[in-house]
């Protein structure tokens, strides 16, 4: 990505800010703002509003939020994010491939992964969400059930995140693992962890996801 305007920058740090202190009246009116200054919607999300809610992560860590700080911290975001950027989204007609997404077993964090989800679908992916807790053998059924090019997994917590070695394990002992590529994500995966379990591709934010699935689907 490339750094973003100067008044952008400075909103974006201002939306971060206030997403951080649970502000749902600025968080809205700042990316009203930044979208009305020409501030690029991913840019917005990915630089606004992800970050301040890395910040809200930061202050559950250190014992000054709690449960409630995180849900409503959540619940801001993806009003937001629906109401403001989703709409501004490209719709493109071609359909690239198809993708099957989840959150894996054990975890209920959705708004990355949808928020990958919907970058897939505005880029032309065909897209079914099994949603959260995912257990492997649904993701073996649906494999089974949808034929998609691609399975994408995504895990927020270190212990989920173990999961995703599970999935590509089932989808193997089902004999479907040449029949799909497999891309992860999530704050806590790595590079180096997707190599190690043997997916075939990391994103680390929903427009690397984008490209990695494009990219998958020329090398199938
Ligand atoms: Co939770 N939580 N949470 N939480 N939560 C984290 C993840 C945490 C890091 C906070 C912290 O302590 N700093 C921590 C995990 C620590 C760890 O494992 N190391 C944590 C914890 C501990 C917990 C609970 C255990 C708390 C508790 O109950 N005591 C609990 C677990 C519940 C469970 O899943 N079983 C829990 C619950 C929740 C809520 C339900 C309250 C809520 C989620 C609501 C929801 O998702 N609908 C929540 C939230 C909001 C967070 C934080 C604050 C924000 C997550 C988020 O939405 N980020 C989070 C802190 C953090 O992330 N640093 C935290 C914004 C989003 C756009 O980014 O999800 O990273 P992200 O997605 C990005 C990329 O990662 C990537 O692209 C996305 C878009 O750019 N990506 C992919 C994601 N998936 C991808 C898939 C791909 C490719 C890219 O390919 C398929």
């Amino acid at each position: 990505m490339q750094p973003a305007c100067v008044p952008c920058e400075e909103l974006l740090r201002e939306i971060s800010a206030v997403l951080a202190n649970l502000d749902e009246r600025l968080v809205e009116d700042l990316v009203v703002k930044a979208l009305e200054a020409g501030c690029p919607p991913l840019d917005v999300v990915e630089r606004g509003m992800r970050p301040g809610m890395e910040e809200v992560g930061r202050r559950f860590e250190r014992g000054e939020y709690f449960l409630p700080e995180l849900i409503t911290a959540a619940d801001i975001f993806q009003g937001v994010l629906s109401k403001h950027v989703l709409p501004l989204l490209p719709r493109e007609s071609k359909a690239l491939g198809r993708v099957v997404i989840g959150t894996v077993r054990g975890d209920i964090h959705d708004i990355g992964k949808n928020l990958v989800a919907a970058m897939l679908r505005a880029s032309g992916f065909e897209v079914i969400d099994l949603g959260v807790d995912v257990p492997p053998e649904r993701f073996v059924e649906a494999v089974k059930e949808f034929r998609p090019d691609i399975v994408g997994m995504s895990a927020l917590l270190t212990t989920t995140m173990l999961e995703m070695r599970n999935v590509i394990d089932a989808l193997r002992a089902a004999g479907l693992r040449d029949e799909v590529k497999v891309i992860v994500g999530g704050a806590p995966v790595t590079e180096d962890y997707a190599r190690e379990i043997g997916a075939d591709a990391y994103a680390r934010d929903a427009v690397e996801a984008v490209r990695k699935c494009a990219e998958l689907l020329r090398r199938a």
